[in-house]
């Protein structure tokens, strides 16, 4: 039998949920018309009503919210609620430098930590656990979500954050972690970093680890369980919706995300038409937030590209799955966890003087960590220049790529004229990790 934090919720049968469902949306609607510049304007630009919601499947008629939507209204445009409600202020990377601003009331932040304690009940933990989150602090959502969603599950958490992973790992030994909160590139990180200091991580405490904010394979999750000897549980989020605990993978069947229907309503469409697909289909992810206050999104393009299934699951949780995510279909890439676009890095390169702006980011994972390597073109003038003088420009390269994007790569000066051109589109990336 499963065990549940919220089982009346978790385990609603479809005609409540979906009864539930309708009555949060259509009071979401209202108050986004009501208080939402930007949702009155474009559904008066649909020609449709809040009160013209009559039924789940009427949501189609409403337009999408994209991440472009919420850069034009930086920082607080779209914020449903006064700053004065506003307790909890979240950032993430955007395209143009700026990042992309969420702000949660005091009940989004009791509905968040809800969800990610409903979450780590679904992964196998409990009360007496003691979690070993490192998830980033700070504007990232993944350190304090899994944090405030711990403590309201009752379970003892180590707020140790990214990094030194060598005290992480003295840590988890001494203090008897049982759970490990990170991205999955950083847990196989942490077992080569333990073997190299003597210590073999799967004689640790650790039973379950959560890992997710960067895509993973089922390859992956093979080889994670094998050197950590604990059960890999898949778990999604961001923070445009939330934040982590969006979905997540039951232990009971490790098939598919549950993502929790009674705060958010998902759809899947074809990214190139917009186009509704049906149920089982492949497509990007969209989703409509029905309970937050701070900043309700409607229809919001999430780009991860996933399918839905409403098939029962064995743990009896009633709530809808989606598959693991298989990608994006912008070109947003994931480095250790830090959102970048291309386009980002292009804007450092272009102010660099001496630098053309033909570049090439190639992204590979060596010893489970992820790396990346920004080629660049130079000028001829300073190609034909002493080595001292160009080394001294790939440094800087780096320095103001970490500075501005919190991403560490390695600059690779190339001759003028030697990366490829496109007629098209230019393919900026090559992601040569196998996930
Ligand atoms: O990554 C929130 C999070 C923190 C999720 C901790 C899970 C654990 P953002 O920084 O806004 O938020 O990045 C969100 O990360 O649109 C996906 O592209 C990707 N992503 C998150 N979880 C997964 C996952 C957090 N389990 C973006 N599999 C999302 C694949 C994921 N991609």
């Amino acid at each position: 039998m499963a065990t549940y934090f919220n089982e009346e919720f978790e385990t609603l049968p479809r005609p409540a949920l979906e009864a539930l469902q309708l009555t949060r949306l259509r009071n979401a609607l209202e108050r986004v018309y009501a208080t939402v510049p930007f949702y009155r304007a474009s559904f008066d630009m649909a020609g449709i009503r809040p009160g013209d919601v009559k039924s789940l499947e009427d949501l189609q008629r409403l337009p999408f919210t994209t991440k472009q939507d919420m850069r034009d209204s930086y920082p607080y445009g779209l914020f449903a609620a006064p700053l004065e409600e506003i307790v909890r202020i979240h950032a993430s990377s955007g395209t143009t430098g700026k990042p992309t601003v969420v702000g949660y009331t005091h009940k989004d932040i009791e509905v968040w930590s809800e969800l990610m304690a409903r979450s780590f009940v679904a992964a196998g933990a409990h009360r007496g656990d003691i979690i070993h989150n490192a998830y980033g602090y700070g504007l990232f959502t993944g350190g304090l979500g899994a944090h405030y969603g711990a403590e309201r599950l009752g379970a003892s958490v180590i707020p140790i954050s990214g990094g030194n992973t060598r005290r992480q790992i003295m840590i988890m030994q001494d203090f008897g972690s049982t759970v490990l909160t990170c991205t999955p590139s950083y847990s196989l990180f942490m077992a080569e970093e333990a073997r190299a200091e003597g210590v073999d991580i799967r004689d640790l405490k650790l039973r379950v680890g959560i890992f997710g904010a960067e895509p993973w394979s089922e390859a992956m999750r093979g080889e994670i369980e094998d050197k950590l000897n604990l059960d890999a549980i898949d778990i999604y989020g961001l923070s445009e919706i939330m934040g982590p605990g969006v979905a997540i993978e039951c232990i009971e069947a490790k098939h598919g995300l549950h993502i929790w229907e009674d705060h958010f309503i998902p759809e899947i469409i074809n990214p190139e038409t917009g186009e509704l697909l049906p149920v089982g289909e492949t497509g990007e992810l969209v989703i409509t937030t029905i309970t937050k206050q701070g900043i309700p999104l409607i229809r919001y393009r999430t780009r991860d590209v996933t399918s839905l299934t409403y098939e029962p699951c064995v743990c009896g949780r009633s709530h809808a799955r989606i598959t693991r995510m298989s990608g994006r279909s912008d070109d947003m890439i994931i480095v250790r966890g830090v959102n970048v676009f291309p386009s980002q890095i292009e804007s450092v390169l272009v102010g660099i003087e001496g630098v053309e702006p033909h570049y090439l980011l190639i992204v590979d994972r060596h010893d489970n960590l992820d790396t990346l390597e920004v080629q660049v073109e130079v000028d001829e003038r300073l190609f034909s220049d002493e080595v001292k003088v160009l080394q001294s420009l790939a440094r800087r390269i780096e320095k103001e790529i970490k500075d501005m994007l919190g991403v560490t790569c390695k600059a690779k000066l190339v001759e003028p004229r030697t990366i490829q051109r496109s007629e098209g589109k230019a393919q900026r990336v090559i992601d040569k990790r196998k996930l």
